[in-house]
Formats: C-alpha cells, structure tokens, sequence
C-alpha cells in the first residue's frame, strides 16, 4: 500500500503543493496537490525532479573527507570533530576574521537552515560573511530599509486583484516568480488579461513573460533607474501624482521631484532602448489604471544601477498611491516570522556600511560583504586574510563572478568544509564534505517566503521520507559545528535548548502580540522536548499575528493547528499594513534617503554614455535550478539549452550561425558555446543561462557531466557591481563574440 503525503515543493520561491505517494520509502509518484488552497494543483516540471534528487547515486550520504588518494568517507562523529578541531586551528593561528562563510540560496528553502544558520555565523564570530543574497536581491533589500525601515518589508505586487502589472527584469512564466510567492505565475498572469487587466513586460528578451504581455518593451540592459526615472518625471511633470491615502505617510517627495528633473524621456530614451511617447504612455496608464503594481525583480537588482532601480520601482508605486492598496503593491502579513511586530528593531539604524571588506573596502549589509569581494579576501594577503572557509548550500564557483579566480582561491585556503550533498564545482575543493538529508527527508515551513507571498498563507510539511539512520538535517550540522565554536561541549540538544529558550523569552510578553501575557517558562514547556526547528516554528506560529498565544482554548495558529491541516491554508488576501509597519526612523515612508540620493551623480553620469556595445546577459529555463538539479535525467533530456542567444542581425555581422559555435570573452573570461540565433532577444544583447559549466574537473555528477554546458560567471567581472549595494553584475556584462 502506498503512503500519501502532502508538502511544499521547496526548489523555487513558489511553494506549490504536491502530494508524494511512497512505498517503503520510496518515491512511486509526485504530483500537484489539487486540494491545495494557494496552488491549487498547478506543479512545474522540477517537482517530479525531486524523485530523481532523493534517488540520485551520486548524491552524498556520508561525510567524504579529502586524501591523497581521493575522497574517504568517514563517520559521523570523526567528521564532525575534525571540522571543528580545524576550523578552531586556523581561527587559534589567524584570528576570527580569518573564518569565511558563505550561504546559498537552498538555505533560504530549508527551514533548519533559516533557523540555526544565524547560529553559526554568531559561532565564527567573523564579518567575513557572504551568501547569495549580494548575486540577487541586495539591492531590493536595502531599498526597503531605506524607504520602510525594514529589509524585508518588500512590496509584492496584488497579482490576482491588480488592473495593471509592469514587470520589469522578471521572467516568472519561467522563474515562477521571485520576491513574489505565487504559484502557478503563468495562470496568474493569463487571468489578468482575461478579467481586462494590462500586463507590461520591459525585458531586453521576449521573455516568455513577455509573450503573455498586453505588450513588451524591450530595454537596453542596464538603464532600468533611468526608464523608471523619466516615468517619474512624467508623472510630476504631467500632474499625474496622486499619493492619497499616503500622503500623510510620505516624507522627500520634493527632493524626488527636483531629482526626476534630469530624466525627462526625451534625454535618456536614446541610452534606454524606448521611445519618449512609449515611456510617456506607460507613466499615462500606471497613473490612470484603477489599480496598478510596479514590479521590478532579478534584472533591476544584478546591474550597475541596481539600488536606484529597485528603489524607483517602489517610488512609482508610492507617486500613484498604489502602494499598500488593494490591487497595488502590498505588504504580506505572514503567520510566523523572526521580524513581525519586532519593534525593538525600529530605532537600531540602517545596518549598511558599518564595517567594509578588507581588501576593497566595500560596504556591509545586515552583516554581510558583497560575494564579488569573496575570491579577493582569499587570495590577498595581509592582515585579516581569509584562510578557512564555510559553505552551506551554495555553488559559489558557478553563481558568482569570476568563477575561474575563486576556484584557484579555493584551493589556497587552509581548510574548506561544505555542508552539501553533491560534489559539484564548489564542493569539490573542500577538505570535508559534510551531507545533508535531501528536501524530501526533512519537515519544512517557509518562514522566509511567505513574508513575501501574495495572498497569507501558511503550510507545514513533514518529513516525506525517513532519513537513513546516520543521515543528518541542516540544522543539526549547523548546530554541532557552532557548539565548539562557541566553546561549549559538542551537544547539540543542550545547544539548542538554549538557543529556544533565548527566542521565547524574546518572542512572549511582547506587548500587542497574542503571547503579551505568556509566561516564558510555561511557553517553553509547551514547546516540548524533541529538539530542532519545529518547535522554533511552533512559537513563532504561536505568538504571531494568527496565533494562539499558547492558549490551546483559543482559535489561533500552532503547529498543531498546521500540522493538522495538511494541505495548507489561506488565511485571505492581502491586507494594507501602513503606517504600522512602517520602521524607519521618521516612522513614515522616506521617499529619498540620502544614500539614494547621492547614488543619483552616478546615475547621471550614465545618460550621455556612449553604448557599451554588445553586452551579456542570462535566462533562466524551466526545468533547471540555478546551478543544481542538472543531474537529474528527466529535467537536462533533450537538446542543449546552454546556447548563446543572439539577434539575426548581430550574427550576420559576427558571422555566426544558428547552430554553430561561437566564443564569447569578457574583460575577465572566456567560454565556447553553441549558438542559437533568434530575433526573441533584442540587437546588441546576447544571452546565456547561468548555473552551468559541469564538466570541470573533480566534479562528481554523472547526468550533469554528459550535458555539462559553460560557467557563464566566468564573464561576470567582479569589478562591475551596483555601487552602492555591492550587488554583482550579472546582466549587461561587455563582452566581444566571434565564431569559434
Ligand atoms: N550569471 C548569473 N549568475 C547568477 C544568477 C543569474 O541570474 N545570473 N542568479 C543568482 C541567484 S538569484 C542565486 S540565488 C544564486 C544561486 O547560487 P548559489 O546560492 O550558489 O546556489 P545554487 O547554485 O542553487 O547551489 C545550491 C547548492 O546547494 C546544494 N543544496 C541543495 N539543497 C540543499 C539543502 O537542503 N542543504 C544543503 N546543505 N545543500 C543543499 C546543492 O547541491 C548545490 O550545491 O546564483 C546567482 N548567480
Ligand atoms: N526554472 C527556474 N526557476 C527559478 C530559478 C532557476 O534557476 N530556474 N531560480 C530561482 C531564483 S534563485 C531566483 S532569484 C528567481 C529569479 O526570478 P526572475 O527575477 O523572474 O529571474 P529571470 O527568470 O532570470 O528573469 C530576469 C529577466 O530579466 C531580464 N533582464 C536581464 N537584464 C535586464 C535589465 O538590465 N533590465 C531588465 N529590465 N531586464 C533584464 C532577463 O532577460 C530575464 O528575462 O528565479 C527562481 N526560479
Ligand atoms: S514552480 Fe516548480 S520548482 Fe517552483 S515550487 Fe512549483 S513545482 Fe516546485
Ligand atoms: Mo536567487
């Protein structure tokens, strides 16, 4: 008889439910999971992926550590003891600042890791911390602090109830959206146009976002601040700002107004890509829709100007009183969050700049350095020099610029340990690998995704599959590496008691919250026993805004309550939050921080730029996940999709042919790709996905090596980032073409 479980399918920002069917512990089916209320049966192609990651037999399931004569897998508690006793060596020998970590994206999908990761980058005491962030949303991050205080408060846009959407440098037909929790995107989007609403794409490629579009507007890489300046301006000059609601809830909206004055259309629609009377039209009918959300996501981030255009995005929300309305772009009020009602938070300052990187002074944001300065922190010498190196769930050689000089770097550190059940290009050069069980193993909530989800929402998933007996989760690496860190024996129990009592006496008695009368110790008593995220997630479910307040007798949210319904619940549309959200140090929305102003010369400067000439960027596809995923059989079958995408114009001129190869450099690489030639893309712009280049040496990925395609971040130049954030480049990156 087979066993039906039901969870969150945890590869993507998502969260669709699917029902697994299993027997004997192993997977027989996954599908979507109709009963539930948020994705009501809509899967893309990666779930079913998720049978050929839990079966793969090359994914790790014993700590490997590195010898002459390749990898030894060793057990557990030597493999633990090991990494400990030489992360404390080169820490006794260089200092704590010479202890690295870097965090990626997984991590922000696993609910162990959301939970105790914090721990042990508090363990390493060291600012050299890093994680996927400075590749991706940064830039949005500190916009938001900037303008409401706090990081993660980002606007999502009211999919299923907006009359009008602009998306800008966001593909969620393909990516099934980011910093926006929705499943089933492309249905989303499709009932927008039914219901008579207008869907505009600005994307240098007719996306496939961009063929569900009432229109496309194809944009010069890199020039979204600018575009999204002169709508600005548009908007003032025509009489078209209207803040209503906002309007006692704004503060600088004049120093905006003088700011927009230099970005009339007419001036940078030459160095953009769009017409003035088209970019005027859009500002017309943002202004003049009912309703209308602003939308900007990885494509206005990973660029030169990503802060400003992340910024603006929220300022044309604000200047046409969408922001916080129905319909607009809104605020999501989620069930169990480490930041909601955190009050304390409102009078600490923005966390930026507060230390910069050692070799090139870069600025630090909520405790972390820009991933770009990761590979020179390494290889530099001086003073504060990193020599040992973290990685959890990340692929850094593959997902941040210039791979190639990281890779190099990897291998100078005195000691490297990847939490991580693959082999891949990064993981190949630690001296331990320590693995962890796969997303099926373990239980999950998304206590990072659903502050960003676009109705209210809330699920909890079980473990799906029982772990092998040896096999270990996340957190608990997490928590028997930081133990000795933090010189305190090697019992992660005793630990992680600790740990639940500081958050209860943090997260009860809050006045306004359901727990205002808790008793800490009563609170801790009901939390349990059993070690490990799930009761973290029980209180934060208990003493957040749907909570029981740890009141069995009241009709409120616990993990039990969760537990129980399987399929997940919504708990309404979204809801204004403003002003109480609000956590900036005016309490109101500060539309042009000084930071962003001053950001604003740079941007100047870019107007009468001459063109860069041909530049790169990415593309996501389907069924690939950043840089994993791609040893699963089903989901890399059929033609190869890492090909050079480039406009029939530029190939003629290149003398390149569709299907034929060609060599792309960069000031800092060089790869050999197919090509595809397509006028989807538009002239002077070419296109290459990124998270692939398996066939380097070392790696152990059988699938992935048969369809190993090139590491498109071995373009990336580290020197290009958004000056104000660190954000890498990824997009808009110079580069020459010529057939191979
Ligand atoms: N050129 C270019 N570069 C990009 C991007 C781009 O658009 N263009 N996108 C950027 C973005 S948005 C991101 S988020 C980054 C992603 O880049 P990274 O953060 O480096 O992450 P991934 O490439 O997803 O690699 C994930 C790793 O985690 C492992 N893993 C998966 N699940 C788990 C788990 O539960 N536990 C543990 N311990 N390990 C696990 C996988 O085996 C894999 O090694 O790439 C960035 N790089
Ligand atoms: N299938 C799949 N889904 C994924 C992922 C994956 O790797 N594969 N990764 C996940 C992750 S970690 C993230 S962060 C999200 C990202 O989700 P999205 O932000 O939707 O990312 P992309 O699909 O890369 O879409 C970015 C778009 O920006 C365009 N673009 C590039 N440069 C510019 C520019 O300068 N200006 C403008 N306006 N547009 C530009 C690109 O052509 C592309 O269409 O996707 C997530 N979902
Ligand atoms: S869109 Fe695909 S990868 Fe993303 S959560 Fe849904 S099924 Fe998983
Ligand atoms: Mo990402």
């Amino acid at each position: 008889m087979a066993d039906r479980s039901y969870r969150a399918c945890t590869l993507c920002e998502a969260t669709c439910g699917i029902v697994v069917e299993t027997e004997r512990d192993r997977v027989r089916s996954i599908r979507g999971d109709d009963l539930d209320p948020f994705s009501r049966g809509y899967v893309c192609p990666k779930a079913h992926g998720l049978k050929g990651l839990q079966e793969d037999p090359d994914r790790v399931r014993r700590p490997l550590r590195r010898t002459a004569s390749g990898w030894q897998e060793i057990p557990w508690p030597q493999a633990l003891a090991e990494a400990a006793q030489n992360l404390q060596r080169v820490r006794g020998r260089h200092g704590a600042e010479s202890l690295a970590i870097f965090l990626g994206n997984p991590a922000a999908h696993n609910l162990g890791s959301m939970v105790y990761g914090r721990v042990l980058i508090r363990a390493l005491g060291s600012r050299q911390r890093y994680s996927a962030t400075s590749v991706d949303q940064l830039p949005k991050m500190i916009s938001s602090c900037l303008l409401f205080g706090e990081q993660l408060l980002v606007p999502v846009p009211d999919v299923d109830r907006t009359d009008y959407l602009m998306m800008i440098g966001a593909n969620p037909a393909v990516s099934n959206g980011s910093l926006m929790t929705a499943p089933a995107m492309p249905k989303r989007l499709r009932a927008l146009r039914e219901r008579g609403g207008r869907l505009v794409v600005v994307d240098p490629r007719r996306s496939e976002t961009a063929r569900l579009a009432s229109q496309h507007l194809p944009i010069r890489p890199g020039t979204d601040a600018l575009f999204l300046f002169a709508i600005v301006r548009t908007l003032f000059e025509e009489g078209l700002v209207r803040l209503g609601r906002l309007e006692p809830m704004v503060d600088g909206l004049e120093t905006v107004r003088a700011l927009a004055r230099g970005f009339a259309p007419e001036a940078v629609s030459g160095r953009v890509g769009i017409a003035a009377p088209a970019i005027r039209r859009v500002a017309r009918e943002i202004a003049q829709a009912p309703t209308a959300a602003c939308y900007g996501r990885i494509g206005t981030c990973t660029q030169e100007f990503g802060t400003l255009a992340s910024w603006l995005v929220d300022v044309v929300n604000v200047l046409t009183g969408n922001l916080d309305r129905a319909g607009g772009a809104m605020f999501t009020t989620p069930a169990a969050s480490f930041q909601y009602g955190d009050t304390s938070r409102k009078s600490r300052g923005i966390p930026y700049g507060r230390w910069k990187s050692r070799v090139r002074g870069l600025p630090e944001f909520g405790g972390e350095l820009p991933a770009v300065a990761l590979a020179e922190e390494i290889d530099t010498p001086g003073e504060g020099q990193v020599h040992g190196l973290v990685t959890v769930s990340g692929n850094p050689v593959l997902s941040t610029p210039h791979g190639a000089r990281l890779a190099r770097a990897l291998d100078s550190l005195d000691y490297m340990v990847a939490i991580d059940f693959y082999v891949n290009e990064t993981t190949r050069h630690a001296d331990l690998i320590l693995p962890t069980t796969a997303p099926l193993e373990h239980e999950h909530y998304d206590l990072l995704l659903y502050n960003l989800a676009i109705r209210n929402v809330a699920k909890y998933s079980p473990a799906t599959i029982a772990a092998a007996p040896d096999a270990k989760h996340d957190w608990e690496i997490l928590l028997a590496l930081a133990a000795p860190l933090m010189g305190l024996p090697s019992d992660v129990r005793a630990l992680d008691d600790r740990l639940l009592a500081e958050m209860v006496s943090r997260a009860v008695g809050r006045p306004g919250t359901p727990a205002a009368s808790v008793d800490p110790q009563a609170a801790l008593a009901q939390l349990g026993a059993e070690p490990g995220p799930a009761r973290v997630l029980d209180l934060l479910l208990r003493t957040g805004r749907y909570g029981d307040g740890f009141d069995d007798a009241r009709d409120g949210l616990s993990l039990r309550r969760l537990r129980a319904a399987e399929h997940g619940l919504d708990l309404g549309p979204l809801e204004p939050r403003l002003p109480q959200a609000l956590a900036t140090p005016s309490g109101k929305i500060e539309l042009a921080h000084d930071l962003l102003v001053a950001d604003v010369d740079r941007l100047r400067a870019a107007v009468g730029r001459p063109s860069d000439g041909l530049v790169l960027v990415g593309r996501r596809q389907l069924r690939s996940n950043n840089s994993w995923m791609h040893n699963v059989a089903a989901l890399v079958k059929g033609p190869e999709r890492c090909t050079l995408l480039v406009h029939p114009a530029d190939a003629r001129r290149l003398g390149i042919a569709d299907g034929g190869r060609a060599r792309v450099s960069s000031r800092v690489g060089s790869v050999e790709a197919p090509v595809t030639v397509s006028d989807e893309i538009m002239p002077g712009v070419v296109s290459l996905p990124h998270g692939w280049g398996h066939g380097l040496e070392g790696v152990r990925l059988r699938v992935a090596a048969a369809h190993p395609g090139v590491p498109s971040n071995f373009l990336a130049d580290p020197d290009s980032l958004d000056a104000l954030s660190g954000n890498a480049v990824l997009n808009g990156i110079p580069v020459t073409v010529e057939p191979a």
